[in-house]
């Protein structure tokens, strides 16, 4: 137990095409942990949550294939990381309902993506909607994980996975590791290009309000141009600019320049020449991770091999997980 290396988990909805957002704020910040060799990883697209909202079954299983590529294609590699799919995997919704029985309806009713959520869909709010943090918290605690790479908006969900996991352990001590939400310097929150006041979500009904990562060059450069800054064109952060603030916010994420440097480099030149800056920036920063989808994507069969042993290596580690809090709570062994 004490020579463990910590371990570190993250998953994504195929509740969409994937956006800037959802690269800057997580994806790219797994590849960074893989690559530092201090973790074990394991990230996995999360279908089962995506279907708290509606889905159309054709969409969701083309966006799960799309997915799964563009996470191998950013630099996820099934050697370096676990990579699979929540629902190949059955320990994630057996243990969520352990957890739901150590989670309180006030907790729940306090969290506030179920409060957007039930807002933007008000004909279908569902019970699933309502309990997805409990799903989140299995996810993450059946691999005693450590760090959980999210953006910013998925923080309060990881201290509700830290506050079941130490009600539990009090109950039944030594039970799991209690996480650690792991959030990005630079990029934590991409805000939507057409309301800076509401983070870019890849469900957004306004094409114009995000940049997905499968976007060609030339829809990239129009949705920056028609980007809502505001009427003094200095280049500069402040909370009274926030379109200008975000447009600042997805340069230096994607050239790792700091915000004193970006206003040097476009002091005195105004946005005509700032907006298509950041357009470039973003093109090149997504070129090589759209080409290599691209290539993935023409051998499904290669990518459900992928999936398969994932799933296979995480079910290891689950199945023995569940199987371990079962006794602690006195089911009978199933043999
Ligand atoms: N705008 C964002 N800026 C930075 N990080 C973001 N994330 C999402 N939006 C931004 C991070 O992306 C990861 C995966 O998110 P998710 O698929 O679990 O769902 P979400 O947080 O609800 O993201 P979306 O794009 O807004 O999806 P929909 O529209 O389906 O709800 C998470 O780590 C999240 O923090």
């Amino acid at each position: 137990m004490e020579n463990k290396r910590k371990v570190s988990l993250s998953g994504i909805q195929p509740s969409g095409k994937i956006t800037l957002g959802n690269y800057l704020g997580s994806i790219k910040n797994w590849v960074d942990i893989q690559d530092s060799d201090e973790y074990d990883n394991r990230y996995c697209v999360v279908d089962l949550h995506a279907i708290t909202v509606r889905q159309d079954p054709d969409d969701l299983r083309e966006q799960t294939y799309q997915l799964f590529a563009q996470l191998m294609a950013a630099g996820l590699d099934p050697d370096k990381c676990i990579l699979f799919i929540q629902s190949h995997v059955q320990g994630h919704p057996e243990l969520s309902w352990i957890l739901s029985c150590f989670t309180m309806f006030g907790e729940l009713s306090r969290m506030t993506q179920f409060k957007d959520k039930s807002q933007r869909h008000a004909d279908n709010i569902n019970a699933g909607l309502f309990t997805y943090p409990v799903l989140m918290a299995a996810d993450i605690l059946i691999y005693d994980a450590d760090i959980i790479p999210v953006g910013e908006d998925q923080r309060q969900h990881v201290e509700l996975a830290r506050d079941i996991a130490i009600r539990f352990n009090n109950r039944f001590p030594g039970s799991f590791v209690v996480p650690e939400a792991y959030i990005p310097k630079e990029g934590a929150k991409i805000m939507s290009l057409q309301d800076p006041s509401r983070k870019m979500s890849k469900s957004d009904t306004n094409e114009n309000s995000f940049i997905l990562v499968m976007d060609p060059p030339e829809a990239i450069v129009k949705k920056m141009k028609r980007a809502v800054t505001d009427s003094d064109a200095r280049v500069a952060a402040s909370p009274d600019k926030p379109g200008v603030t975000n447009l600042m916010h997805i340069y230096a994420a994607a050239t790792g320049k700091s915000f004193a440097e970006i206003e040097a480099e476009f002091e005195g030149k105004g946005y005509g020449v700032f907006k298509p800056a950041v357009a470039d920036a973003v093109v090149e920063l997504l070129r090589p991770l759209r080409e290599k989808s691209l290539e993935l994507l023409k051998d499904k069969a290669y990518l459900e091999d992928v999936m398969a042993k994932g799933a296979e290596k995480a079910r290891a580690i689950t199945d023995a997980k569940v199987r371990q809090i079962y006794d602690k709570l006195g089911f009978i062994a199933r043999r």
